[in-house]
């Protein structure tokens, strides 16, 4: 086989080649059934700049359609000389195999103007694909640093372009909040803002000293919402409560436990949290309905991770809500937010998205739960009867450093090599056939402490982002060396894409 076609990420499930070759050219049409239009138009915008194709609507070049008997999110693919017909079980589907058809031709065609008058020639052959799982997600962490809209959408877009379709957007955290909403002017005046201060390094901690901030306005989320579900790509947003709120704090003191300070400007998990009572509730649900009128998913992310209960053991409006809820103490505070928040969020016909901590005194009917804890949070996740993401931080955490050579640009965490990212399986050892389906997917996680470019984000991020969508997209059983045959080719596409990720060969000399 030829390879385009042998060097495919993540690796389709069945390929069967054939004679000949299909040539894309300038009066190539686009034919598109009811159903696949919208796919159609990115695949010709996507395509048209580098390859001077326009893909003008008409029969005999490529044909889209849907085939409701195959899987959703599956798709076939035959390339013919005589065309090219891509047969998808839903849009989705189609747009997968519109993604396999860029990867085919040769990586020229990625950029973003013409330098190369081609052939744009794809050997005859024919892919049945399908996805192993339905969540295939990252997350992007915005808030410790912020990105620029148009670096979001493309990150976007390098996730749809390895089939993933679960943006997870960390939106908020004690150092910075990134949302505007409507009536809570301090958040974006105060709440956005970091200022200089903690110089040096504590542990593995490295502070930056830096300034530093932005937000998004309700414009820019919803650009960024409407790009990604060009994309087949579901953003689920995340305001981190009640831990993880120092910024909002520092707008809003009367959210807090009597701190007064600042946004936070050290890493690490702050002590100071939400009082829980009346009015933080008030706040909670108004930030939630905002998002709830921008997000469209289903799934509304609450964080509800690291959140340490100090606080609240003396604090007088925690003291007055344990004895009116007649609760044992300060540790069953955060369920019964928790479950106060999700009510919330069910009357507005959505469900609670949160990290396993909400697990603790039990966790909401219906919440979803992002299992990051290791291991083990995954399978109590689905013996509570919940639907979990597995995104064990030993596994997927893209902020940690890709080897133990001390020219990482960041030597966090623990070590976490390709290799490493490629030997994830969603799915735990010992779980039941029923206790398994409850597994939704998988989500690498870049938490960006240590990451405050798109430049950097690219470096953790692949290519261990690609061997990660190999391992949500395709079978149980897989290849480190036969993934690591393709991945070569792969890395020409990421060149032509301007993708900066880490050399095989080792760190840069940053
Ligand atoms: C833990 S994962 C966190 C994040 C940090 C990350 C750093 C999770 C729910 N909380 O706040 O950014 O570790 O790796």
């Amino acid at each position: 086989m030829n390879e385009p076609v042998t060097s495919l990420i993540p690796l389709p499930r069945a390929v069967t080649s054939s004679a000949g070759a299909f040539r894309l050219e300038t009066a190539t049409s686009l034919s598109a059934d009811p159903g696949t239009e919208a796919v159609s138009g990115w695949l010709r915008a996507a395509l048209g700049p580098a390859t001077g194709c326009l893909l003008s609507p008409g029969e005999g070049g490529i044909r889209m359609r849907l085939d409701p008997d195959l899987p959703a999110e599956g798709y076939l693919l035959d390339v013919a000389p005589a065309g090219v017909h891509i047969a998808g079980g839903s849009a989705a589907g189609v747009f997968y195999g519109a993604q396999t058809l860029r990867q085919l031709l040769p990586p020229a065609a990625l950029r973003g103007a013409a330098i190369s008058a081609g052939p744009w020639e794809i050997p005859a052959h024919r892919i049945a694909d399908e996805p192993r799982f339905a969540w295939r997600g990252v997350l992007l962490d915005v808030a410790r640093h912020f990105m620029p809209v148009s670096d979001v959408l493309r990150f976007i877009d390098l996730a749809a372009f390895h089939k993933l379709n679960v943006l997870h957007l960390h939106l908020t955290d004690d150092q910075g909040w990134r949302i505007e909403v409507p009536g809570l002017p301090r958040l974006t005046e105060v709440a956005s803002w970091r200022s200089t201060s903690m110089l040096g390094s504590r542990g593995h901690e490295r502070y930056d000293g830096r300034p530093h901030g932005g937000y998004y306005t309700t414009d820019d989320l919803r650009e960024i919402v409407a790009f990604a579900a060009a994309r087949h790509i579901t953003v689920v947003p995340e305001v981190d409560m009640p831990g993880h709120m120092q910024a909002a704090i520092a707008a809003y003191p009367e959210l807090g436990n009597g701190f007064a300070g600042p946004v936070r400007t050290a890493w690490g998990i702050s002590e100071h949290v939400l009082n829980v009572g009346p009015a933080a509730l008030d706040f909670c649900r108004a930030v939630l309905d905002h998002v709830c009128d921008v997000f469209p998913g289903e799934l509304i992310g609450i964080g509800g991770d690291e959140c340490p209960t100090t606080e609240w053991r003396d604090s007088p409006s925690a003291r007055e809500r344990i004895s009116a809820e007649g609760l044992a103490g300060p540790h069953e505070l955060q369920p019964w937010f928790t479950a106060r928040l999700a009510e919330h969020l069910a009357s507005r016909g959505r469900r609670l998205f949160g990290w396993d901590e909400i697990l603790a005194g039990g966790a909401p009917p219906g919440a979803v739960v992002a299992a990051w804890r290791g291991r083990e949070p995954t399978t109590h996740a689905v013996r509570a009867g919940h639907q979990v993401v597995a995104c064990p931080d030993i596994a997927v955490y893209l902020d940690y450093r890709q080897s133990d050579d001390p020219g990482e640009p960041t030597p966090v965490g623990t070590r976490l090599t390709l290799a490493d990212v490629f030997a994830f399986d969603p799915v735990p050892a010992g779980l039941s056939v029923s206790e398994a389906a409850l597994v939704l997917g998988g989500q690498a996680n870049v938490w960006t402490e240590h990451l405050e470019s798109a430049r950097r984000v690219d470096y953790q991020a692949f290519p261990r982002l690609c061997a990660f969508a190999e391992t949500v997209w395709g079978p149980p059983e897989r290849d480190f060396a036969g993934f690591s045959a393709r991945l070569p080719a792969h890395l020409a596409r990421l060149d032509a894409l301007g993708v900066g990720y880490r050399p095989l060969t080792g760190p840069r000399p940053w």
